[in-house]
Order: C-alpha cells, then sequence, then structure tokens
C-alpha cells in the first residue's frame, strides 16, 4: 500500500521468496503446525535459491548483501509460514556470531558451507536460570591442552537436534561473570554432544525447539570464535543484528493474518451485507494497516541504518522488535475477532498467525528486555543533551 522503492536484486529476493512461500509452504503450513513437525524440504529449497547466503559476504560464497535483504526475505516467508521462517532465521543468527568475530580460517572453513545452505546453524545462549539474564549462564568450557571440554544445559534452542553447527556461549573464567563468557562452534556429531527434550509449543510449532546437553563435549580449541572473554559482547551484538529481522518476522506475520480476515469480511454475508460494510469491521481494517505500515517503515529504517553500519544500533534494534511484534500480537487477534468462529477454528490460519505471534514477543529477548535496552540508550542521549 505504501510504495516503497526496492533495487532490482531486493525485488527478485522477494520474489524468490514468494515463491518458496507459495509452492514449498502454503499447500503445508496448517498441517506441519497441526501435527507439530519439521519439514526440510522449503529450507532445502531456500538453500538451492542461495537464500541462507543473503548475508555472508562475497569472498566466502554468499550473495553479499545486507540487513535490508535478509529482513525482506523474512518478511516475505514468514507471510506463508512464521513456523518455518523461524527455521530460516535461527540459522542466520548462528551464522552472526563467526560473521562478526570468526578467524579468517573459521570463517573459510564454515561459511562457504553457511551460504550453500549445507550447513545449517543454530545459536546457543539461553539455560534454565538464564533466560533474559543471559549473563547468568552456567555451561562452562574448560581448556585441556589443544581442547576444551564442555559442560552444561542450553535449553530453548531454535533448529537444537536438526542444526549441523551450533554457536554455544560458555564460561571460560566463571569468576568473571560475563566477561569471562566466550563463543565455541560445536559440531552435531561431536562426542558429547546430543539434543535434549523438544518443548512443546503453542505456536511456530513447524520449527524446532530444544535442549542441548553438553557432557564433557571435546572440541579441537581453534573452535574458540574470537578470543576468550568475547562471548557475551558477540552474543549480544549478535542479538543486536538478528532482533530486526524477529521485527520483519512479525510484519509478514501480521500482512498474512490482515490479508487472510479481510478477504474474509468481503466474502462473509450477515445481515443481508458483507460484514467489511460495517464500520466496526472496516475500521479495524484501517487500523490494522496504519499499524502494519508504521512498523515496516520502522524497520527499513533500522536495516537500512545497519546496512550503511551505523555504531550503536541497540537501542533501534530494540526498538523495532518490540514495537513490531506487539504491533503483530494485536493484528493477529484482530484478524481472529474478524472471523468470529471461523477464525477460532484449526483449520484457519488467523488462529495460527494469533500463536505465532505470541513466541515473537518473547523470543531474541522479552520485549520487557528490549524495552530495558532502548530506555538505557535514551538515559544516555538525554544525559548528553542536559550536560550540553
Ligand atoms: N553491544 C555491545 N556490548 C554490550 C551490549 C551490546 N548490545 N549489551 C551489553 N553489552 C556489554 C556491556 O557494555 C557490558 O560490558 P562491560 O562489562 O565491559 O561493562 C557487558 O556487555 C554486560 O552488559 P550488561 O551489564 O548490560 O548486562 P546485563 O546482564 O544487564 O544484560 C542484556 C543485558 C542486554 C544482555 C540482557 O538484558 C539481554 O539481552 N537479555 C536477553 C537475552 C536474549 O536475548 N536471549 C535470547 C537468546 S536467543 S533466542
Amino acid at each position: 500500500m505504501i510504495e516503497r522503492k526496492l533495487t532490482k536484486e531486493q525485488q527478485v529476493v522477494v520474489e524468490v521468496a514468494n515463491y518458496i512461500g507459495r509452492n514449498y509452504i502454503a499447500p503445508h503450513a496448517i498441517e506441519w503446525d497441526e501435527k507439530e513437525v519439521y519439514d526440510p524440504t522449503p529450507i532445502k529449497a531456500m538453500a538451492q535459491a542461495d537464500l541462507f547466503g543473503l548475508l555472508i559476504p562475497k569472498e566466502y560464497g554468499g550473495l553479499g548483501f545486507g540487513s535490508t535483504e535478509t529482513a525482506l526475505a523474512m518478511e516475505t516467508l514468514s507471510k506463508y509460514c512464521p513456523g518455518v521462517a523461524t527455521t530460516f532465521a535461527a540459522g542466520c543468527l548462528g551464522a552472526l556470531p563467526l560473521l562478526i568475530g570468526g578467524t579468517k580460517a573459521q570463517k573459510e572453513k564454515y561459511l562457504p558451507l553457511i551460504a550453500q545452505g549445507k550447513a545449517l546453524c543454530a545459536f546457543a545462549l539461553t539455560e534454565p536460570q538464564a533466560g533474559s539474564d543471559a549473563a547468568a549462564i552456567k555451561t562452562t568450557a574448560k581448556k585441556d591442552g589443544d581442547h576444551y571440554i564442555l559442560n552444561g544445559i542450553k535449553t530453548w534452542i531454535t533448529n537444537g537436534g536438526i542444526a549441523d553447527i551450533y554457536v554455544i556461549i560458555a564460561l571460560t573464567d566463571p569468576k568473571k561473570g560475563p566477561r569471562g563468557a566466550s563463543a565455541f562452534i560445536v559440531h552435531k556429531n561431536d562426542p558429547g554432544f546430543v539434543p535434549g527434550r523438544k518443548e512443546k509449543k503453542m505456536g511456530l510449532r513447524s520449527s524446532v525447539t530444544s535442549e542441548l546437553i553438553l557432557m564433557d563435549c571435546r572440541i579441537p580449541k581453534d573452535r574458540l570464535i574470537g578470543r576468550e572473554g568475547m562471548g557475551f559482547i558477540l552474543a549480544v551484538k549478535a542479538l543486536d543484528l538478528a532482533r530486526p529481522g524477529v521485527a520483519a518476522q512479525a510484519i509478514g506475520l501480521a500482512q498474512g493474518a490482515m490479508e487472510v480476515s479481510l478477504l474474509h469480511a468481503k466474502r462473509r454475508v450477515q445481515f443481508g451485507q458483507p460484514v467489511y460494510n460495517f464500520q466496526a469491521v472496516s475500521h479495524t481494517f484501517a487500523e490494522m494497516a496504519a499499524r502494519l505500515e508504521a512498523a515496516r517503515s520502522l524497520l527499513y529504517d533500522v536495516t537500512r541504518m545497519i546496512d550503511s553500519k551505523a555504531k550503536n544500533i541497540s537501542g533501534a534494534s530494540a526498538m523495532v522488535k518490540f514495537y513490531a511484534t506487539d504491533m503483530a500480537m494485536w493484528v493477529s487477534e484482530r484478524a481472529v475477532q474478524m472471523m468470529g468462529g471461523l477464525g477460532y477454528s484449526r483449520d484457519s490460519l488467523a488462529q495460527k498467525y494469533m500463536r505465532d505471534a505470541k513466541c515473537l514477543q518473547i523470543y531474541e529477548g522479552t520485549n520487557e528486555i528490549q524495552k530495558n535496552v532502548l530506555a538505557r540508550e535514551l538515559a544516555k542521549i538525554y544525559q548528553h543533551e542536559e550536560a550540553a
């Protein structure tokens, strides 16, 4: 509705994601959700279409695009199924610590595989006692000659058990708290590494979320990303870059929810006319469209800021994450209401969007944490203004 100019390449990204969505996702979205199954078919299609290469620099076999193109792909895929898009998004998040802090040798080894979709990634920070309080992690990594030995449990890990490469945040110096955390690459077949219990989720049910168990998991020392002590910073920097992707998912989700319920409202006849003719209904759609486009404009301002290498993106990234995901929760709940009983039926996409939206307000940092991050940035800015 709001016209936004896309480059030729960006148009291709959207067309490809729409093609995959229409042909590989839409026909199965309800079934995968109902049966709670992960089907790799659309992920393979994304790999073939080079979508996993969007963020990877050309020198490592990727397309060398940025945050904007990645968000366009996530937004478009999410319209068809936010769960499938989550598998893709978590794969991108898992690649970020390597992109930000990996050594040349690590980048040469892993990034081409990631770009070709031959190695799906996962990012493992959360633990049973460390969710919002990410600095409270307990997983340890002890140096042992040319190896590190990892011990601990990670929870709520998207792509847990289906990913090939895991970025694990663990304490190399537990006394130092977050400054003693380091990031490691663990392969799915490493000894002492096993996926644990699969979470039974309310939404995003076509994506896998599981525990990861590390029991004396021995890995070569060159799997340390960057230096010891950099793990927490790498994790928060990766999250800063990834959170606009959650906003993109929210926007695609809200677009899908609005479309499905609006088409219904125009078809559904009550009291002798389409229910869309009643202002209580049509005004709801006007409100949905306005909130959706406002969030979309904010998102692509933030991704442009990231692509132009802005120094501090934490506040902007947190802002768009909570704004867009709260919008998606509101839009998808209204979409169910606009469809009445048909929206509430598990045969309808509307209720699925609503259940999926709830998770977006929680994962990659709850919206309450996002407000902490933004409020902290605001306090810094206004302290500076006062001083001036
Ligand atoms: N970029 C760079 N550095 C950052 C940073 C960022 N975005 N956020 C924090 N840091 C630095 C701080 O500057 C501080 O460094 P020093 O020790 O040198 O002072 C260090 O990291 C610790 O930061 P802080 O004291 O703010 O840590 P908190 O324990 O308060 O945690 C965060 C703050 C933002 C990490 C936490 O609130 C958070 O994001 N929680 C959610 C975690 C999450 O998203 N989990 C989902 C996992 S993936 S699904």
